[in-house]
């Protein structure tokens, strides 16, 4: 619990399957559980969040489809909602996870209240918000305004703060604050999980889970898992947060259709982290990969493409092996040198746990967070 006065937070994140809404209700039960007053402001419950947790609320923004809209608008719900659950409950603080929309919205909430009730605003950039939307023309001068107008502006890796100042030109500081993961404890044993995927005792379960985004790189994955030798050695098990059907040809074109097993919109990741023997990500562009973090947490180790904020998260050949982005070869070799020497694997499993643990946890990022509220609102 927390010494210094509680603070009211208001959080706003995408609620569905994906890495910033995940780490965005992480922090909020977190924060809750250190006896701070949390407001989670989305169109959804963000999927991870308990209900009935002390001090963890969730307010709704309802969208109108009007017939004059092409396109439903959601900002402007979503602003009206911030600016009303910050007067009713006095926040403190609002802080939005991802640019867009949502630091535009806090940014208008923020200016429909009479200055004695306005929130502090910070922003934390996840990703795409920077570096796919940041390079949109339509889209970067509404976020390099909104990230002006915040009171602090964080990054989740070193990588994003340089491609952020980088691509929308913003000049102010962004603070990095790595992502953290606080795993639960999983519902089924290993030897069940593995038994409903219906692995073998010497079949290595290899792991991708991603939203199957097209800079996910599924083809690229796919690929890999081709060339590794021997094929009956592993199964690659995908939980995928978006729908696989248009990968089931590619799997039948590569003859990986006994090799693959895909589950869809899983919520329970912890069951499959913990019977993982072998994270495997080939993405294009990551600004953290939170997956593999995931992973490390129950001591899996990855292979992934050296691209973006990885190398922060996972250090070659000490906690995971990082190939050059394209070369589905030398993945496919680092793969192998992992599922076919145990040893290798647990000693570098157990070194990603560990770091997973000193740089990763709750404890090590959350004090960051309320440091900064409070640095924000002017406390010492
Ligand atoms: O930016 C996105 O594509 C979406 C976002 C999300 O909601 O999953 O992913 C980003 O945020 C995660 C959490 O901080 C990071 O782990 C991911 O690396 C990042 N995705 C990309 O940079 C592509």
């Amino acid at each position: 619990m927390v010494s210094r006065p509680a603070l009211k937070i208001g959080l706003t994140c995408y609620p569905t399957v994906g890495g910033s809404g995940v780490l965005a209700s992480a922090l909020g039960e977190e924060l809750a559980r250190r006896g701070h007053e949390v407001h989670f402001i989305s169109y959804e419950r963000p999927f991870r969040l308990p209900a009935n947790a002390p001090r963890l609320h969730f307010h709704p923004v309802v969208i109108n489809d009007y017939d004059l809209f092409k396109y439903p608008d959601y900002t402007l719900p979503l602003s009206v909602k911030m600016a009303e659950v910050s007067r009713d409950h006095q926040l403190d603080v609002l802080h939005v996870h991802y640019a867009v929309p949502h630091a535009t919205a806090a940014i208008l909430a923020r200016a429909m209240l009479p200055p004695e009730q306005q929130p502090r605003v910070v922003t934390t950039l996840h990703g795409t918000d920077t570096t796919l939307l940041g390079r949109d023309a339509g889209y970067g001068p509404a976020i390099h305004h909104a990230l002006t107008c915040s009171d602090a502006v964080t990054a989740v890796s070193f990588f994003l703060r340089s491609e952020s100042q980088r691509l929308l030109n913003f000049k102010g500081p962004v603070e990095v604050i790595h992502n953290f993961f606080v795993p639960r404890t999983p519902r089924r044993s290993r030897e069940e999980v593995r038994r409903e995927l219906g692995l073998k005792d010497s079949d290595v379960m290899v792991l991708h889970s991603s939203n199957l985004r097209p800079l996910k790189r599924i083809d690229l994955l796919l690929e890999t898992a081709a060339r590794i030798c021997p094929k009956d050695s592993f199964k690659l098990v995908i939980l995928a947060g978006g729908s696989f059907a248009p990968y089931a040809g590619l799997v039948r074109r590569l003859g990986l259709e006994n090799r693959v097993i895909v589950r869809e919109m899983i919520h329970e990741i912890e069951d499959y982290l913990q019977a993982a023997d072998l994270g495997l990500f080939t993405s294009e562009s990551e600004s953290f990969c939170l997956s593999i973090l995931e992973a490390m947490c129950f001591a899996c180790p990855s292979a992934a493409m050296r691209v973006g904020g990885i190398p922060e998260v996972m250090e070659d050949n000490v906690s995971g092996m990082l190939v050059p982005f394209g070369d589905s070869d030398a993945l496919a070799r680092a793969a192998e040198s992992l599922i076919q020497n145990s040893e290798w694997r647990a000693v570098l499993g157990r070194a990603a746990q560990h770091r997973a643990r000193e740089q990763f946890s709750a404890e090590a990022i959350v004090p960051r967070y309320e440091a900064l509220y409070r640095r924000v609102m002017g406390e010492h």
